[in-house]
């Protein structure tokens, strides 16, 4: 009879201010802004519906060391909520919100329990007065933790037990590395579930024992795309099974179109249309921020050159969706594509133009062949201590310089007559 239910989240970043979003409509915005709260909101939900015996917050509640009032009072109130339900709630705190920030002096529902700083303790779960689990954690003093704080985690019996722990398992290059640790040490550890928090991507980095990032519970940036939720974990006769619950209240995406076969700018406009509906159709109800890539050989690719006219398709399409709960917003397009005509690169020759083609498509969406290629080509205007204050330019610009470079060798290269329109 030894089986119970526990949700497992991290990442919260209660009060997120979104402070990117300054062009976005106010409409849309607000949607955002909100969207930290609404995604908690479910949490507690899922912990209510799941008839979770407790929650594991594995830091970074709130977004802000100095935590906003706000925040804090939206937090008790979804912990009273899970207080009548009888949910015990643990949360250790990460390296946004650290035990040194701001806190306003709240009183907290007996159901919540917070991992104290500098040593590793635990805390007893019992279900009708039967033990089931033993719970340990830590929480970050400071926002800044360079030390191994796994190797302070000692299992003191044969309970079921999880270990919180808020960390950069191996190094994730993406994130701060705080906290750091192996996976290898971490199995060795001897604990039955690892309830790890710091990492947005949510993985399971192994099964034997449980190794899991949960990811955070709402996307925050155009980078962490696609679902964000928290695992609702069973352990029945001590066999762990985790399921993942979506909780993200707005989902940001990154798309790619392929415009090959668009001929006309109306038909521009529809295929995009079109697109935006399959990625509605795919958020099933949810609100969508778009980043889309439009790639292909077309004709368009000098109108799309151009920004103005990307800025007015933007502000065209934005403003079919005002009004709309299940909008899909488009934060941005990128031009990918390349010139009609830019094939003939295959059949040019051994000289400065077949060059350019060959290395341009080779160089592709690679940032760092890019560098090089503009080291290469400019060593010596770089070099020039008059000159080189002319050559400073961002990678998009080097990009673009590259593309219109291609595009003249293109039509240097066409054979007269040869309107290639595809
Ligand atoms: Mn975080």
């Amino acid at each position: 009879m030894s089986s119970f239910t526990f949700v497992h989240a991290a990442d919260i970043h209660l009060d997120t201010p979104f402070t990117g979003l300054r062009r976005m409509p106010e409409a849309f915005r607000d949607v955002v802004r909100k969207s930290t709260f609404l995604a908690f909101d479910r949490l507690i939900e899922v912990c209510i519906t799941e008839k979770a015996d407790f929650l594991l917050i594995a830091g970074d509640v709130y977004d802000a060391a100095d935590r906003s009032l706000r925040a804090q009072l939206y937090f008790r109130q979804g912990m009273r909520r899970l207080h009548e339900h009888g949910v015990n709630v643990y949360v250790i705190h990460g390296n946004h919100d650290p035990d040194d920030g701001k806190q306003a002096r709240i009183t907290w529902p007996n159901n919540v329990h917070f991992f104290k700083t500098e040593q590793v303790t635990h805390m007893l779960f019992c279900k009708e007065e039967k033990e089931l689990a033993r719970i340990y954690g830590i929480s970050y003093p400071r926002a800044r933790i360079e030390e191994n704080y796994a190797s302070l985690f000692k299992r003191a019996d044969s309970l079921y037990s999880i270990a919180m722990l808020h960390t950069n398992v191996d190094a994730s290059g993406l994130h701060a590395n705080y906290a750091p640790c192996t996976k290898q040490e971490l199995i060795g550890a001897g604990f039955d579930y690892w309830a790890l928090g710091h990492v947005h991507t949510r993985a399971v980095l192994n099964k034997e024992p449980y190794i899991v990032y949960p990811g955070n519970t709402q996307g925050r940036s155009a980078v962490e795309t696609g679902e964000r939720g928290c695992y609702v974990v069973k352990v029945d006769k001590g066999t762990t099974s985790l399921a993942f619950r979506p909780l993200d209240a707005v989902r940001w995406e990154e798309a790619v179109l392929d415009i090959s076969q668009v001929s006309g700018e109306p038909q521009l406009f529809e295929a995009i249309e079109a697109h935006r509906e399959e990625i509605r159709c795919r958020a099933e109800g949810k609100p969508v921020i778009l980043r889309l890539n439009i790639q292909g050989t077309s004709s368009f690719y000098r109108v799309l050159a151009d920004n103005g006219y990307i800025s007015q398709l933007l502000q065209a399409l934005n403003e079919e969706e005002e009004g709309r709960e299940d909008f899909v917003y488009l934060a941005d397009i990128e031009n990918r594509t390349l010139a009609a005509g830019d094939r003939i690169e295959v059949a040019s020759g051994d000289d400065l133009l077949g060059d350019l083609l060959r290395q341009g498509a080779a160089i592709g969406e690679d940032s760092s062949q890019l560098q090089d290629f503009v080291h290469r080509a400019l060593s010596d205007v770089m070099e020039h201590y008059q000159l080189k204050k002319y050559v400073q330019y961002t990678e998009v610009e080097h990009r673009d310089i590259l593309k219109q470079a291609q595009e003249l060798a293109v039509t240097l290269l066409r054979p007269e007559g040869d309107s290639h329109e595809n």
